[in-house]
């Protein structure tokens, strides 16, 4: 049997050099069957280290797999949390696909944090309390495991299939909108093809921030001011390909959109 600790910066490796070369690889979980949860978060670590040696910056973290669907959808039942890059924001309306393997979109609510947020009893009114404002956004996921196919284990060491992210140039204040119930519309070339409500991540996006404090917590970690949080999506996410146009319209709210270059 594999000492997967020993092993833990190989495994790491080779994922690195996967999400940089964007070509699928096999799945962690059934070549090293004893790898745990928090081995995963840990390869996840030693890459973002990697990634910060090499002049990228860390901006925020994004929580995953938190609505019921999704988690339904990969066989679990508890979120998953990544961590965002500055490299990741797209800063104009295109999305291009260089870098990326199959890439998928969905719209999501993002909460951009003003103090320190730590603790394993952090309450959504200290969430609401910390944060400056709120961002709609379409986050860009993209698994390198062939086929898109993977266990929790996996797609944490793969840092929760984080690949880039886009948000609102508005920035809205959070106590002026109930946001569990933001409707959100999105087409793909013109067509209608998801719909969601804010309730969908865990009733209450700022549920998923309480929920990423506590996860945080178990590592000794916390959300530090100034750190953007990705809350999950509202809907299912949905393939795009080159040419492409997504809208994705947050009724009451306004609307953004990609083209993918
Ligand atoms: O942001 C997400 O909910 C994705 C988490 C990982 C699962 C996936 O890649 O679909
Ligand atoms: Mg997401």
């Amino acid at each position: 049997m594999e000492n997967v600790s020993m092993n833990l910066n190989v495994i790491a490796n080779e994922i690195y050099r996967h999400q940089k070369s964007a070509v699928e690889m096999d799945k962690i979980s059934t070549r090293y069957p004893s790898i745990t949860i928090e081995d995963a978060y840990k390869i996840q670590e030693i890459n973002m280290e990697k990634e910060l040696q090499d002049g990228d910056q860390f901006v925020g973290w994004k929580m995953g797999l938190t609505s019921f669907a999704k988690q339904q959808s990969v066989g679990v039942k508890q979120p998953i949390y990544g961590r965002l890059l500055k490299s990741m924001v797209i800063s104009n309306e295109e999305l291009s696909l260089d870098g990326l393997i199959h890439p998928r979109v969905e719209p999501e609510l993002a909460f951009l944090i003003n103090k320190k947020l730590e603790g394993n009893h952090v309450t959504e009114q200290d969430v609401w309390l910390a944060t400056e404002g709120i961002m709609t956004a379409i986050e860009v996921i993209d698994s390198r495991y062939k086929d898109f196919s993977f266990n929790l284990i996996d797609v944490v060491a793969d840092n929760a299939s984080s690949a880039k992210f886009f948000l609102s140039e508005q920035i809205y204040e959070p106590n002026k909108f109930q946001w569990e119930k933001a409707k959100v519309l999105m087409k793909l070339n013109g067509k209608a093809v998801q719909e969601g409500i804010g309730s969908a991540v865990m009733g209450n996006p700022a549920r998923s921030v309480v929920e990423l404090v506590k996860m945080l917590h178990s590592s000794g970690l916390s959300i530090e001011p100034g750190m953007i949080v990705l809350t999950g999506g509202i809907t299912e996410a949905i393939h795009v390909s080159h040419g492409d146009s997504i809208e994705v319209e947050f009724v009451e709210l306004g609307e953004i959109d990609l083209t993918v270059i």
